[in-house]
């Protein structure tokens, strides 16, 4: 608790545009967070450099993802913005954590056992130790709650059994996090392997839509869209694809299923896909405008991140001082 208001904590990692799985399954609900809540969301450039970054584009991503975390509706003055590399206590708990946590419960993440197999000629410690270090940005802030999509759950209870293994040894130290999943766009597919995850390293353009893509684009992707050959508007597990469709469409228009399969009754996918196209570009339109006014003030965007990092190494502090006690590290 800070005062009275529980904690909330999330990141993104500058690793490429941001895609509408970024925006549905993460950023748009942290908004809803920053009254009752205090909330501490950063920019998790440690965490992007297990793979292979260009430093000028990792540079320019760090300063899109702050600006499109304010464009996406977080007020800097409500919620701590911060970058992690900015807060080198985050490095320091994620190696102390690293010591606590086991190789066996590393091996099982499933992301760590993708991200292998598609960098196979680059696979880091940092990569394998990666959900030490997320544990460590959420712990440091004594988090109660943690918004993400489904495919950081693996990580999440990794970080709430770190955490109990550490309290079991030298007591109380941190806060055990639960996760706040959203059950409607925990996973937004890709569009074109409606089975996989919408990810923003893809390499298929294709596959996934950036939140700062034209509405052209937006429009020309959504047509492109895998489907099916039996063109109903059906929600079912063995329509992935279209399934995927009407989430995205549920999730900007706020229609439910059954709206959306009478809406399309009778008509073809040519006209959902449209439709798709249309409410997802109309609801990301204010977002890019708003985008483009902070990216204009960069010097604007460097104070919100400074003002950030100072707030947030203060608790970062106080969680490292117990931390370093409890451990038996001279002060
Ligand atoms: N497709 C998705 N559907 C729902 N939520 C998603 N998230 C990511 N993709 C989807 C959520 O977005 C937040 C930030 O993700 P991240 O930047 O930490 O990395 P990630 O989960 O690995 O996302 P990407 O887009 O797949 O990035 P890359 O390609 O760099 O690995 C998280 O809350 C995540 O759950």
């Amino acid at each position: 608790m800070i005062g009275d208001k529980k904690i909330v904590f999330s990141g993104v990692q500058p690793s490429g545009n941001l895609t509408i799985g970024n925006y549905l399954g993460a950023i748009k609900n942290f908004s809803r967070f920053s009254e009752d809540y205090k909330t501490f969301y950063c920019v998790v450039d440690l965490h992007s450099i297990t793979v292979r970054q260009v430093p000028a584009e990792l540079r320019r991503r760090t300063y899109e993802t702050l600006a499109l975390y304010m464009a996406c509706g977080l007020d800097e003055k409500k919620n701590t913005l911060f970058v992690q590399s900015h807060v080198p206590a985050h490095a320091e708990l994620g190696w102390i954590l690293d010591c606590y946590t086991m190789f066996g419960e590393l091996s099982r993440m499933t992301q760590f056992k993708d991200k292998s197999q598609k960098h196979a000629e680059n696979i880091n410690a940092g990569l394998f130790t990666y959900p030490a270090l997320m544990a460590a940005d959420i712990l440091l802030y004594q988090t109660d709650l943690v918004p993400v999509g489904i495919d950081q759950k693996q990580h999440l209870e990794l970080a709430r059994d770190v955490a109990a293994r550490f309290n079991q040894i030298y007591g109380d130290t941190f806060t055990i996090p639960e996760g706040y999943i959203p059950t409607d766009t925990m996973k937004i597919a890709s569009l074109a392997e409606p089975t996989s995850k919408m990810s923003k390293s893809d390499p298929n353009p294709n596959a996934c839509v950036y939140i700062l893509d034209s509405k052209d684009d937006i429009m020309r992707k959504f047509k492109k869209a895998v489907t099916d050959s039996d063109a109903s508007v059906r929600y079912s597990e063995d329509k992935p694809g279209v399934s995927n469709l009407m989430t995205i469409y549920r999730a900007f228009t706020g229609k439910s299923l059954e709206e959306i399969e009478r809406e399309f009754d009778g008509r073809g996918y040519g006209d959902f896909k449209l439709a798709v196209g249309e409410a997802c570009a109309d609801g990301l339109a204010p977002v890019r405008e708003e985008f483009a006014r902070l990216m204009a003030d960069k010097a604007y965007l460097e104070q919100v991140m400074k003002n950030g990092a100072d707030e947030a190494a203060y608790y970062a502090r106080k969680t490292m001082s117990k931390v370093r006690r409890k451990i038996g590290f001279v002060n």
